[in-house]
């Protein structure tokens, strides 16, 4: 991990003298860069508020994934946490007694298990040296503490990487995170300002290290060879060719997004890859190391994208998948440490991400220290550390106040099978209805057709909206029996009977028209035509009814004189023809006739018994005959399938 920009800079105090300069800058370019951040994004702003500060020093942190605690890790060797709303919670672990805390060394990196909340382990990462003095073994470790109410225990050292104590105080370390896809940990450590270390997998050095979190190492590892790291190749290793891998992050789609500072020209942001080499000190950015030529050497990875001179140490990164601001979400938000400055990468290539678009400056946090690492909130806010050499350092927190407000579009009480329409602000969100406070599923829209009686409310980002109480009044029944074509011959009558119930009123239509006086659950037709019933409830709501066809007929015409002696017809019903049967010797005429009365078949002058009708499609007709000397009579018949 690095904290300070210039190889040159030895010590602390040249460092604040660097940072008072740029501090002057910073406040020439405030202004700007306030409205910028107004002007831009002033439909979805943040506002900045500092949970804790007054820290000496601080380097990383990390959030406890069960309540939002903040782990913090001291440069001198104290680990202390604090609660999601800044409120101090005391040491969890002293390694001040052990921590070789100069220039870049010191307690470093912090992170949680992946399943902290049912073994609590706590990982940090920090440079060793016992005895604490000049002549003492120095080592890079990573050690893992079992979190008992705010105190470390059990402390178990699951990396140890000696090194020399002659080394550079420089790029010795040391961000930890664990990857979500395979659940192992991985190490970033520099060159320790020897660049050859970063080409040589004999060693740990320049590297992205990978290994299982109880210290083993995966035989997956792109260079695993005999198991042992000290041996052949180092098997830790994921990848290589890095000059100081600063903090890196794992994104959509499993992608690896590593910062990396620069040494005059270039700094990097890297697309992580399996045994993947990353160029230092062939290239730096992606210009040839020493000159400003381009770097475009096979097998070499070049960056995502870079910061050109001056360079500003980009530090804490995390790939953003907050509901809090949907304008950073799949984007790289991204710290310096000598301005104190956050950028928004917007990615290309998805869903893995693997470029990028843009790069814009959303926020300019301090005037004093910068920023060392980043994290989301678990509500979506980002938080960013003050950090390095500073002696009032702590986190910064962006966050914007969410309040869904719903409206209907129309009445919130209405019969079945209307609905009213809900709708949400602000727009641009992800949003989730509830009914009842039960998700609905799939209503994520920031509009609702709600149908059904409920309690109705939306959420956006763990932010709940009022609620409005939808009340669906359902229809009465509305059934007439009997509910087929009805047919009847004068002077016989039919009865149309609607379903009964409670609260209900009835009106009888013919047609469309309502028949006066016709309002009980029940009616007696006189004339042919389509009937209905409109049942009306209590509640106000209505249904029609079915519609019944009713025939009046007059089957047979009193008015003449043939009757049932004088012939006879068989079958009927008929699905084929009919028979007639004449039982006289005159002569008849015989039409058959539909109910819009058609003549469809006419046969004049018989006599005898004939056939007829096979033609007929199915339905009901009259039967007509008209005997010599003018006597009649009109039947029905009926022709099935
Ligand atoms: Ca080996
Ligand atoms: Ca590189």
């Amino acid at each position: 991990m690095r904290l300070a920009n210039s190889e040159s800079i030895t010590n602390f105090t040249i460092f604040i003298s660097f940072k008072t300069q740029l501090l002057m800058q910073k406040i020439n370019s405030f202004l700007f860069v306030f409205l910028l951040a107004f002007t831009c994004s002033a439909q979805l702003p943040f506002t900045q508020t500092t949970v804790f500060s007054g820290l000496n020093q601080p380097v990383a942190f990390a959030i406890a994934p069960n309540d939002g605690r903040f782990f913090v890790t001291i440069k001198a060797g104290q680990i202390v946490v604090y609660s999601s709303t800044g409120t101090s919670l005391g040491t969890f672990y002293n390694l001040a007694d052990s921590t070789y805390n100069n220039f870049e060394r010191g307690l470093l990196g912090i992170c949680f298990d992946p399943d902290y909340n049912t073994n609590h382990y706590v990982y940090a990462y920090y440079n060793h040296r016992w005895p604490n003095t000049s002549n003492g073994s120095q080592s890079l470790r990573v050690i893992r503490f079992t979190d008992n109410s705010n105190v470390g225990t059990t402390p178990t050292v699951i990396l140890n990487i000696p090194v020399s104590n002659s080394i550079p105080g420089n790029h010795v370390g040391g961000n930890i995170h664990f990857r979500p896809s395979d659940g192992k940990l991985y190490v970033s450590i520099g060159e320790l300002a020897t660049p050859s270390n970063a080409q040589l997998k004999t060693n740990p050095f320049g590297k992205i290290l990978r290994i299982n979190k109880d210290g083993t190492i995966p035989n997956s590892n792109p260079y695993y060879d005999d198991g042992v790291p000290t041996t052949l190749n180092d098997d830790r290793i994921w990848e290589y060719g890095h000059r100081n891998p600063f903090d890196f992050t794992f994104g959509a789609n499993d992608s690896l997004y590593i910062s990396e500072n620069g040494e005059n020209t270039q700094d990097e942001m890297n697309l992580g890859r399996k045994g993947g080499n990353y160029g230092w000190q062939t290239c730096e950015g992606n210009l040839q190391y020493g000159n400003s030529n381009p770097c475009n050497v096979p097998g070499l990875i070049n960056p995502l994208t870079v910061w050109t001179s001056p360079l500003q140490s980009v530090t804490g990164i995390i790939f953003y998948s907050g509901c809090m601001f949907p304008e950073y979400k799949n984007h790289i938000i991204i710290g310096n440490n000598d301005q104190g400055q956050i950028f928004d990468l917007v990615l290309g290539n998805a869903p893995a991400y693997t470029s990028v678009l843009s790069n814009t400056l959303i926020s300019d946090l301090t005037s004093s220290g910068g920023l060392t690492s980043i994290m989301q909130g678990a509500d979506g806010s980002i938080y960013a550390m003050n950090g390095g050499y500073t002696s009032n350092g702590g986190i910064f927190k962006l966050s914007r106040t969410i309040t869904p407000v719903i409206t209907a579009g129309g009445p919130t009480t209405f019969c079945q099978p209307s609905n009213v329409v809900l709708s949400a602000t602000p727009t641009g969100y992800s949003y989730q209805w509830y009914k009842n406070n039960v998700a609905i599923s799939g209503a994520t829209n920031i509009s609702y057709t709600a149908s059904l009686t409920g309690t109705y409310k939306i959420m956006i980002c763990n932010n709940s909206s009022n609620e409005i109480n939808v009340v669906r009044n359902l229809l009465p029944p509305a059934t007439v029996t009997p509910a087929d074509t009805q047919y009847f011959c004068l002077p016989a009558t039919i009865t149309l009977n609607a379903n009964t119930g409670t609260g209900l009123s009835y009106q009888w239509k013919k047609g469309s028209a309502s028949i006066s006086g016709a309002t009980t659950n029940s009616y007696t037709p006189t004339v042919s035509g389509k009937y209905k019933v409109v049942v009306t409830k209590s509640n106000g709501c209505t249904r029609n009814s079915n519609i019944v066809q009713v025939y009046k007929i007059n089957c047979r015409d009193e008015n003449y004189d043939l009757s049932e002696d004088d012939f006879s017809v068989y079958p009927n019903p008929s699905a084929n023809d009919f028979t007639i049967d004449l039982i006289s010797s005159e002569l008849f005429n015989l039409k058959i006739i539909d109910l819009q009365g058609k003549v469809l078949i006419n046969l004049s002058e018989i006599n005898g018994s004939i056939s007829f009708g096979e033609e007929l499609n199915t339905g009901i007709y009259l039967l007509e005959i008209i005997n010599s000397k003018g006597s009649k009579s009109i039947q029905k018949i009926i022709k099935t399938e």
